[in-house]
C-alpha cells in the first residue's frame, strides 16, 4: 500500500499501551505513542498511523482473558456449536487462542492453537491442546506444515486478525494452511458500527486496523481468498463475523454489507472527517459532565478496566491532566491481574468489585459499555438505591435503570437521557 494513499483524519494525542496496567514505581517509564488514524483511499482500510511493536503488547504479562469477560464464554460456545453443525470440520486451528474459551469446545485430538502470549499458551497446553506460542506469520504456517499437520477444515480467529500489522502476510499464511474446501472464519469490531455509535474507544495500540467488509474484500481478494458470508454480531459493541474460503459461492450477505457500508459513506474520506468532529464533541461532553458532577459534590467510579477506557481516559485527559485528576475515583474489574494495578496513562486505581461499597458512589461510568445490560443487572442494589450510569456510546448520557418484564423474568433496562 502506498503511503501517499493514506490520509489522516483523527489525532487522539499521546497514548500508553491500552492493556499495560502498572504500579506507581513504573509511572516515570511509561511508554507513550501518537495515536493517529488514517484512511487508505485505495484499499479503503482504516489503520493507525503509527504501529506499536507487537512484542511490547502481546507477551507474558498480557492481562486480558476472554474468560473474565464471562458473557463471551456463552458466545464462543454457541459459535463453536454453529460451526460444528454447519461445517463439521475434522481439523481445527484457532489463531489467537487466548485462555482457550473457544478451543475447549473442540476435541484436543484434532484442534491446535496459536497464541503469542506465553501465559495463555501455557494454559491451553495444560488443557492438552498443541499450542504454538508464536505470532501468526507465513513462517509459522510453514512450520506447522512441516510438523506434519494436514490442511485445516476450519481456521478460526476472534478479535485477533485486526491486531496484526501485515495483513497480506496474515492471509497468505491462512491460504497456506486452509484445506481446498475449508473455511476461515474470523470476528472483529465493525468499522461501520464504530462510526454509527461514535465508539472511538475501539481505537488503541492493539487494533492497528479497524475493518470494514469493503476493505477486507479488497485485501482478501488480492491474496487469493474470497469472503462468502458475513454475519453482523452484537458482541463488543458491534462486530462482523467474516466467512472466507478458496472458492465457495458468494452469499447475499456480502453484497448487502458492502452496500450498507457504501450507503453510510465508508468509501469517502469526508465521512471520517465528520466522525472526527463527533469524537471531539464526545470528549467535550464527557469532560463537561464529569466536571459538573464533581462540582456538585458527586462521586463517580467506573466498571471494567477495558482497553477501550484507556483510550477514553487518555484522550479526554481524565486522570491525566492535573485539573481532571479525580473525576473518576477508581475502576473495578473482575480480572485478578488488573486488580491492585493502575490504569495505563490515567493511573486510576483498579480494584476488585468486592473491595468497595458501590453505594458510596453516585454514578458508575461504564468502561465496559458493551456489557451494560449484564453490569446493570449485577448491580441491582446500586440501581435500587438510585445510583446512575454514565456512557459515551453513542452519545454522552446518564442512565437510570428500570425494572422491565422480559418474558417470565424482570430485568433492569437502562433509560438514557
Ligand atoms: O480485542 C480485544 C477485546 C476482545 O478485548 C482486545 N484488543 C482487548 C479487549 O478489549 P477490552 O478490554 O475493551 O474488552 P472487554 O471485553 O470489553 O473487557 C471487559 C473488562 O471488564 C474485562 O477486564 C472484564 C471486566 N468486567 C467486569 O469487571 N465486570 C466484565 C464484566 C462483564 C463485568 O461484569
Amino acid at each position: 500500500m502506498s503511503s501517499k494513499m493514506k490520509k489522516e483524519f483523527l489525532d487522539l494525542g499521546k497514548h500508553p499501551i491500552a492493556n499495560a496496567f502498572l504500579k506507581e514505581k513504573d509511572f516515570d517509564n511509561e511508554f507513550l505513542f501518537d495515536l493517529k488514524v488514517v484512511f487508505d483511499t485505495e484499499s479503503k482500510l482504516v489503520s493507525l498511523k503509527e504501529f506499536v511493536e507487537p512484542e511490547k503488547i502481546f507477551n507474558e504479562n498480557y492481562p486480558y482473558t476472554t474468560s473474565n469477560s464471562f458473557p463471551m464464554i456463552k458466545h464462543f460456545k454457541e459459535t463453536a456449536e454453529m460451526l460444528m453443525k454447519e461445517f463439521n470440520p475434522l481439523t481445527v486451528m484457532e489463531i489467537g487462542s487466548n485462555d482457550g474459551v473457544f478451543l475447549k469446545n473442540w476435541s484436543n485430538d484434532y484442534t491446535i492453537g496459536v497464541e503469542p502470549c506465553g501465559n495463555f499458551a501455557k494454559v491451553t497446553k495444560g488443557m492438552g491442546y498443541q499450542t504454538y506460542n508464536e505470532f501468526w506469520t507465513t513462517g509459522l504456517s510453514e512450520k506447522i506444515k512441516n510438523d506434519g499437520y494436514l490442511l485445516f477444515d476450519l481456521i478460526y480467529a476472534a478479535n485477533c486478525i485486526c491486531h496484526i500489522h501485515d495483513l497480506d502476510d496474515v492471509f497468505k499464511a491462512v491460504k497456506n494452511l486452509l484445506h481446498k474446501d475449508g473455511v476461515f472464519v474470523f470476528e472483529d469490531p465493525s468499522l461501520l458500527k464504530i462510526l454509527e455509535r461514535n465508539s472511538y474507544d475501539q481505537i488503541y495500540d492493539e487494533h492497528p486496523h479497524i475493518f470494514s467488509i469493503t476493505a477486507l474484500d479488497n485485501i482478501l481478494m488480492k491474496n487469493g481468498l474470497k469472503i462468502f458470508r458475513v454475519d453482523n454480531l452484537s458482541v463488543h459493541g458491534g462486530s462482523n463475523r467474516v466467512y472466507v474460503s478458496h472458492n465457495r459461492p458468494v452469499e447475499p450477505s456480502v453484497r448487502e454489507n458492502l452496500q450498507k457500508e457504501d450507503d453510510f459513506g465508508l468509501n469517502e474520506f469526508k465521512t471520517y472527517q465528520e466522525f472526527a468532529k463527533r469524537v471531539e464533541k464526545s470528549k467535550n461532553d464527557l469532560v463537561d459532565l464529569l466536571v459538573k458532577l464533581k462540582n456538585d459534590g458527586k462521586r463517580v467510579m467506573s466498571i471494567g478496566a477495558t482497553a477501550k477506557s484507556t483510550t477514553v481516559f487518555n484522550y479526554c485527559g481524565i486522570g491525566v491532566s492535573p485539573w481532571q485528576a479525580d473525576l473518576i475515583e477508581l475502576i473495578t474489574d473482575t480480572t485478578k491481574d488488573k486488580q491492585g494495578m493502575c490504569a495505563p496513562g490515567s493511573h486510576i486505581p483498579v480494584v476488585s468489585r468486592e473491595s468497595i461499597d458501590i453505594n458510596d458512589y453516585d454514578y458508575v461510568y461504564l468502561g465496559a459499555w458493551n456489557f451494560k445490560d449484564v453490569i446493570v443487572n449485577i448491580e441491582s442494589e446500586f440501581v435500587q438505591n438510585g445510583g446512575k450510569f454514565i456512557t459515551h456510546v453513542p452519545n454522552v448520557s446518564i442512565g437510570s435503570a428500570k425494572w422491565v418484564p422480559q418474558g417470565n423474568i424482570n430485568e433492569f433496562l437502562v433509560e438514557w437521557k
